[in-house]
């Protein structure tokens, strides 16, 4: 892949957006190539996904608007689902994927680090949805997401005045969970995902899960994908293991990796 990298540090994988010269800008080949390295992954490997740009300056400074520049309605309606399916891929991907946002998270940017569960910056980054200001609608979920993590006020103020805002008001709002600085983050993020990943594998998942799809449902309803996430925990190799140590007293041993195929 040309522009997308993948590294593995034990059941922590690092996905980087590496086009540093267009600051990270989303062209088809960029979305393409984010897809197949998410398909890629092992999930008996891997328990918890970071998600990142190349370069100390951006994140993803948004959609590439050169691309986008010239397309009919047709192709625009074809590029935001294309962006739409990958974005929610990630969000239902079913291990967490944490957003470590190293600069400029603009437009397509912000949208794609809200599609992931957790959201860490850096002391220089800078979120926004300047599409009105190129007189277009957010496209990639921006609408929808941000009135949903920071509120319909703030998400509308945001979304309609195009007013960018620092990693400082992110975190105030709650776009972001912490701040760091450049150096900080990316250890940060992958001491974060090390920590997700020496939980129980099957638990987390059911987690995500039982947020994520409780969130569109009504409360009674919700109430009942939690039960059922909670049972479909029992039995399982994890919930033995994870319940035994706490019997045994014995907190050194390691949580048994069950292949996610297979549970
Ligand atoms: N697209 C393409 N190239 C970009 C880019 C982008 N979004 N952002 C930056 N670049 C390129 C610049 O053109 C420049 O390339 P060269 O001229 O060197 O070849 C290089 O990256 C460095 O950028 P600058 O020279 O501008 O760097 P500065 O530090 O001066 O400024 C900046 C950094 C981030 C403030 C500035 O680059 C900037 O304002 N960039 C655009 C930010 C932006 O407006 N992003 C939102 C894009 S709109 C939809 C689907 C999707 C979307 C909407 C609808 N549907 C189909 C419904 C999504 C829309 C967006 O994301």
């Amino acid at each position: 892949m040309e522009f997308v990298t993948y590294e593995q540090e034990g059941y922590v994988g690092i996905v980087t957006i590496n086009r540093p010269k267009a600051l990270n800008a989303l062209n088809s080949q960029v979305l393409e190539e984010i897809k197949e390295a998410f398909e890629a992954v092992d999930l008996n490997e891997t328990r918890a996904l970071v998600l990142t740009g190349a370069g100390e300056k951006s994140f993803v400074a948004g959609a590439d608007i050169g691309e986008m520049s010239t397309l009919t309605k047709a192709e625009g309606e074809a590029f935001g689902k294309k962006g739409n399916d990958i974005f929610r891929m990630i969000e239902t991907f079913p291990i967490p994927v944490i957003a470590a946002v190293n600069g400029f998270a603009l437009g397509g940017g912000c949208e794609i680090s809200m599609s992931c569960d957790i959201r860490i910056c850096s002391d220089n980054a800078v979120f926004g949805q300047p599409e009105v200001g190129l007189g277009i609608t957010p496209g990639f979920g921006g609408t929808q997401r941000l009135a949903r993590i920071v509120g319909v006020g703030m998400a509308k103020q945001m979304i309609y005045s195009a007013i960018n805002i620092k990693a400082e008001e992110a975190l105030r709002i709650g776009l972001v969970n912490a701040v760091y600085t450049q150096e900080e983050l990316l250890p940060a993020a992958k001491k974060l995902a090390a920590k997700i990943a020496s939980n129980a594998p099957i638990a987390v998942r059911n987690c995500k899960k039982a947020i994520n799809d409780g969130l569109e449902a009504d409360m009674d309803q919700a109430i009942v994908i939690e039960e059922k996430l909670f049972g479909d925990c029992f039995e399982t190799e994890d919930q033995k293991a994870g319940m035994g140590n706490f019997l045994e007293k014995d907190k050194e041993k390691k949580l048994k990796v069950v292949p996610f195929q297979n549970r």
